[in-house]
């Protein structure tokens, strides 16, 4: 059976970007293929977090896969820095990795740029998720558009060291959705920035948790392009185009069927319309995550997940050490 792996950063809380990007796309592989989706606490501490709030986004993520549709009797749901395993492989793909490739890495120069002090983890931030992937021998990872880049990258590093060492790793496949299939969902407040849940202007996303009232107002409150009409023209209309991109994956009609309803009737409308929708969509899923707040509901999940990640990342892992000539413990008894 295929392995499918994905992770998710506890930064914040998931976004409609991040649910049309990748999470939905999570709820339909776990029927296809054996899922490990994992909440990359580690990743998150890249940037600045308060401890407080990680621990709570690190649960809430998890239970928000659970409310999305992630079936955790099919798929694997664990956190990251529960399996040791990543850090420690992470190293070796570090001394693997060149220092041109991390430089050359556009989600680094961007969140570089935004930050006061850049970590040395911030930087060699793409060898961890490579570890991620790589560990679980994966053949798909469902991500948004932004990962492409460093999905290349993790093939790279696989194809090196298959080449130095013989086949230890699966080299794996990008698996990301067009952009009018949700692979990159825009800023509500610029849309030549993609929506991000760690964005300081919370008027930039919809948040799947935001009360249907806060989710309207954003909505109205989106920047629109010049002009009244409602078409999808990405290049002379980016804001409206993204937010019809976001009515068609809520509702399921064509971009077409859109601009023939909305064409001539302004945009007032169509936001009204849109955030209607997405109230459709976030209502279940915000029922679902308040079922799950039985204290240890969560936990269990987690704990079972990391049953099933662990063994599964030891073995790559122990192969993968060998390769490199470390000595095994335990091995100079009987001298
Ligand atoms: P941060 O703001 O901290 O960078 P993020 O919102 O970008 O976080 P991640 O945890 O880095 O979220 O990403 C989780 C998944 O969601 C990844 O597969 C990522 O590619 C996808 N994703 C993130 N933002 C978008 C977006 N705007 N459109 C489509 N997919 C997205
Ligand atoms: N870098 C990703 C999060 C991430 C990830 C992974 C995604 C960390 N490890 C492994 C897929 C597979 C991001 O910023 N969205």
């Amino acid at each position: 059976m295929k392995r499918v792996f994905s992770g998710v950063q506890p930064s914040g809380l998931l976004t409609i970007g991040n649910y049309l990007g990748a999470i939905r796309n999570f709820t339909t592989l776990q029927h296809e293929a054996e899922c490990y989706f994992c909440v990359v606490d580690l990743h998150a501490l890249t940037v600045p977090q308060d401890p407080e709030e990680l621990r709570r986004n690190t649960l809430n993520t998890a239970r928000l896969f659970v409310a999305c549709g992630v079936d955790p009797t099919v798929a694997t749901i664990f956190v990251q820095s529960h399996v040791p395993e990543h850090t420690t492989f992470s190293w070796l793909l570090e001394c693997t990795a060149y220092y041109g490739e991390l430089r050359r890495m556009t989600q680094f120069k961007d969140k570089a740029a935004k930050q006061e002090v850049v970590t040395a983890g911030l930087f060699t931030y793409p060898a961890l998720m490579a570890a991620d992937i790589l560990l679980y021998q994966t053949d798909e990872v469902p991500v948004g558009e932004d990962q492409r880049q460093h999905l290349e990258l993790t093939r790279d590093l696989a194809t090196r060291l298959n080449s130095r060492f013989g086949p230890l790793v699966k080299v794996p496949e990008a698996y990301i959705p067009p952009r009018t299939a949700g692979g990159r969902i825009m800023s509500l407040q610029d849309p030549t920035e993609k929506m991000s849940k760690s964005s300081q202007d919370s008027r930039s996303y919809v948040a799947l948790l935001d009360p249907p009232d806060v989710i309207r107002k954003k909505i109205r409150s989106a920047v629109t392009d010049s002009g009244r009409e409602v078409r999808y023209d990405p290049e002379e209309k980016p804001a409206i185009s993204n937010l019809m991109v976001i009515y068609s994956l809520v509702s399921g009609e064509s971009l077409d069927t859109i601009a023939e309803r909305y064409g001539g009737s302004g945009y007032g409308k169509f936001k009204n319309d849109l955030a209607e929708r997405v109230v459709e969509l976030v209502t279940p899923i915000q029922r679902r995550f308040q079922e799950l707040s039985e204290p240890g509901a969560i936990e269990a999940i987690l704990e079972a997940g990391y049953s099933k990640a662990q063994p599964v990342a030891a073995a790559t892992l122990q192969a993968v050490q060998a390769a490199f000539g470390l000595v095994p413990r335990g091995q100079i008894r009987g001298e």
